[in-house]
């Protein structure tokens, strides 16, 4: 998409022109009216594709997950969707290449530097993190901010027990994620008009949150490069730019850190973008979102994850957004 101007890149992709409206089933509940007009501004661009599996890789091969649905009985969103239909900018504004353009990133070897406001910093390779804390399946909902979302069985572990065994100091109150900074294998990072590198973080109760994890896998295979090989974090109640990818460095630090999205467009994109359908975003409603394989769904708040609520007690949600 060589026309798209940086600043108008969400606005294109909120109309994912490529999505496979002809598979899509109508979730009962869905309001008629209201899923018929999202599913028209849908349609606008749609350029007659019908999938986004049309290049299957290897990956999925073999790929498993030990259920069908998530605990509120969702589909798990197919492995070749999952792998073929990527946000990464690093790579491409065009979700569908970047599965291709980033098959060469090099993610071996690998080291995770943890530090800042703690007693005991330490810089960790992916196979020592992962024998250490031994990843789980989690199956989690992610819903990205342009309204399209899916079902994904992660490979991780909680954020927190790599946080905990480095012991933040009572200063720290926000843990701040870097991604790699590595122009000729990310040639995205050529582009003067984003903040590279892509920085996220969240505050340190989010961060310690046992929903919260790093993943390193999906389908039960080690994390292919476009869904953040090696290892990248996942927070299933924000919307999908909280899952940096790629992550070198992890700091505790003080202040809230100066995050991607809010740093290109603070009035359109907050630090906390948890889920929350009763907060539009300035250019699209968030109530509804396109479920791959399952159609148009009314959005969750906190993506479903209600538990989560007590983090943000007494905060006005639309003001912190
Ligand atoms: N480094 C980096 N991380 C990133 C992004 C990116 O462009 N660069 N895109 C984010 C966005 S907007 C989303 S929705 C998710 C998409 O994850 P997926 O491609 O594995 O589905 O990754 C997030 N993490
Ligand atoms: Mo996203």
């Amino acid at each position: 998409m060589s026309h798209l101007k940086p600043n108008s890149h969400l606005k294109d992709e909120v109309t994912p022109e490529k999505l496979y409206i002809s598979r899509r089933k109508f979730i009962a509940g869905v309001s008629a009216v209201a899923a018929a007009s999202f599913l028209t501004a849908c349609a606008r661009q749609n350029k007659g594709q019908t999938s986004t599996t049309s290049n299957p890789t290897a990956f999925c091969d073999g790929a498993t997950a030990s259920v069908a649905t998530d605990e509120l009985g969702n589909n798990l969103t197919s492995c070749n969707d999952v792998t073929n239909y990527n946000n990464y900018y690093e790579f491409s504004f065009n979700k569908e290449d970047v599965a291709s353009l980033a098959s060469n990133f090099k993610t071996s070897p690998w080291m995770v530097m943890v530090g800042g406001l703690v007693n005991k910093p330490g810089t960790f390779s992916i196979d020592q993190l992962i024998k250490k804390y031994k990843p789980e399946e989690h199956i989690y909902r992610m819903r990205c901010v342009e309204t399209w979302s899916m079902v994904i069985p992660w490979s991780g572990f909680a954020l927190a027990r790599l946080l905990n065994d480095v012991q933040p100091k009572p200063e720290a109150k926000y843990v701040k994620f870097q991604t790699l900074l590595n122009t000729s294998q990310m040639p995205g990072e050529t582009n003067s008009s984003f903040p590279w590198p892509y920085v996220e973080g969240l505050r340190l109760d989010e961060a310690m949150n046992n929903l919260t994890i790093l993943a390193t896998g999906l389908y039960g295979k080690p994390l292919p490069p476009q869904d953040g090989a090696p290892i990248r974090l996942v927070v299933p109640w924000k919307y999908g730019f909280k899952g940096i990818k790629a992550i070198i460095t992890i700091d505790l630090v003080a202040d809230m850190p100066s995050t991607f999205w809010p740093a290109i467009s603070s009035s359109e994109y907050g630090f906390y973008a948890n889920v929350n359908p009763n907060v539009p975003h300035p250019r699209w409603s968030q109530a509804y979102e396109q479920r791959f394989g399952d159609g148009v769904i009314p959005t969750l708040m906190f993506n479903g994850y209600d538990k989560v609520a007590s983090l943000y007690d007494g905060m006005d949600l639309t003001k912190y957004y």
